[in-house]
């Protein structure tokens, strides 16, 4: 037997030994890695019955308190269905993540190894998106993220904790970025040489949404904080139909779940494109988004919360540019990478798609 059906034996074996600890009466049938995600490893259970599921081994060298996020997610979605409870019981199970409980009663499972689980019900019949080809659909994400935001806007944010403590921090970001600097080979710092001086120079504006979150200024609510769309499940009409990956639900402000969908959406590429004329910053598709986020959420912001979502979106492209390339800088010890460019292409797509906003920013 050669070393890689060894190891799809073993994975097999361990994915069925995990889903038995937990309380459905589907029979494990077989399985199918879904790959987009950067952080965890997550696998579509086929079952012998409808419905499937999602098995989830989440990070916890990224996450330090999978407890605790696990509280976070859970508590957030039975909120949303109890706001959603006038939906038929198979309509809701198409709009809301339904996580299953372990045979013991709890939202996740801790393996001998020290690897966390947990186990949602697959929503059949649901599209992803990478990148958005049409301004319908770049509405429709609108009105899905916009449509989150405001049935958890009434959940007490205090009950979340934050999962990663200073996650969209700019200052934080910036530090991290500091000391990567520091300890970056000759050859790393050479091939960004470009972009590490962007961010020098972009700090100031960079630090606008920071500081008005700082002083309380712009309003803390129970944000998502990654709403790219492929975070966001479609049906076949293309209409959207529930927001999914809410490991990083935790308190922040309207303009990272904004911005965030935005850099995914308004992208002509996906986020790792290495060829930079393909990727520019679609109007269009800016035009479609606000007006579904604005028809869900209008009446709940502020002035200054509206004043400032184009910089919201600008910044938090920015933040994952910095992001990127700090980890770049770094040896790649965070963002699971393809090839040894992968995160220094990822920062280059990001910087190029501020770029193509920026020449369009009086529109926004
Ligand atoms: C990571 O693993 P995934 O794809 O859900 C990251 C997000 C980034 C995203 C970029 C916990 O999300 O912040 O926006 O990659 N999540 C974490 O695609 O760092
Ligand atoms: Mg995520």
């Amino acid at each position: 037997m050669c070393i890689r059906q060894t190891f799809g034996n073993m994975l097999i074996d361990q994915l069925k030994s995990v889903f038995s600890q937990f309380a459905h009466r589907s029979e494990f049938e077989s399985f199918k890695e879904l790959a987009s995600g950067h952080i965890n490893d997550t696998y579509l259970i086929k079952t012998s019955e409808k419905p499937f599921f999602v098995l989830q081994r989440i990070n916890h060298g990224v996450f330090k308190n999978v407890p605790g996020l696990i509280n976070n997610k859970v508590s957030v979605s039975l909120h949303i269905q109890k706001k959603m409870g006038h939906l038929s019981q198979e309509e809701l199970s198409r709009r809301a993540i339904s996580f299953v409980p372990t045979n013991d009663g709890a939202y996740y499972f801790k393996d001998e190894d020290g690897n966390f689980w947990n186990v949602m019900v697959f929503i059949a019949e649901s599209f992803t998106h990478l990148t958005v080809q049409d301004e319908e659909i770049a509405y429709e994400g609108g009105k899905l993220f916009g449509e989150f935001l405001n049935l958890a806007s009434d959940f007490d944010a205090s009950l979340l904790m934050d999962v990663i403590p200073n996650f969209h921090n700019m200052a934080f970001r910036y530090s991290q970025f500091e000391d990567s600097l520091k300890l970056a080979s000759e050859e790393r710092l050479e091939r960004a040489k470009e972009y590490i001086q962007i961010v020098q120079d972009s700090k100031e504006e960079m630090h606008i949404l920071q500081k008005l979150k700082d002083s309380g200024e712009i309003k803390l609510r129970v944000t998502h904080n990654d709403t790219k769309i492929s975070n966001a499940l479609f049906d076949k009409n293309n209409k959207g139909m529930c927001v999914i990956d809410t490991d990083t639900v935790m308190p922040g402000i309207v303009h990272y779940d904004f911005g965030d969908a935005i850099r995914t959406i308004c992208n002509t590429a996906a986020e790792d494109e290495s060829n930079l004329d393909l990727v520019s910053f679609n109007l269009d598709y800016y035009k479609a988004y606000v007006k579904g986020f604005l028809e869900e959420m209008e009446g709940d912001l502020s002035p200054i919360e509206l004043k400032y979502l184009p910089l919201g979106a600008k910044t938090m492209i920015f933040i994952m540019a910095l992001r990127f390339l700090t980890d770049f800088l770094s040896n790649d010890i965070y963002y699971k990478t393809a090839y040894p460019e992968h995160n220094l292409d990822r920062s280059k797509n990001q910087f190029k798609l501020i770029q193509s906003l920026t020449e369009q920013f009086d529109e926004m």
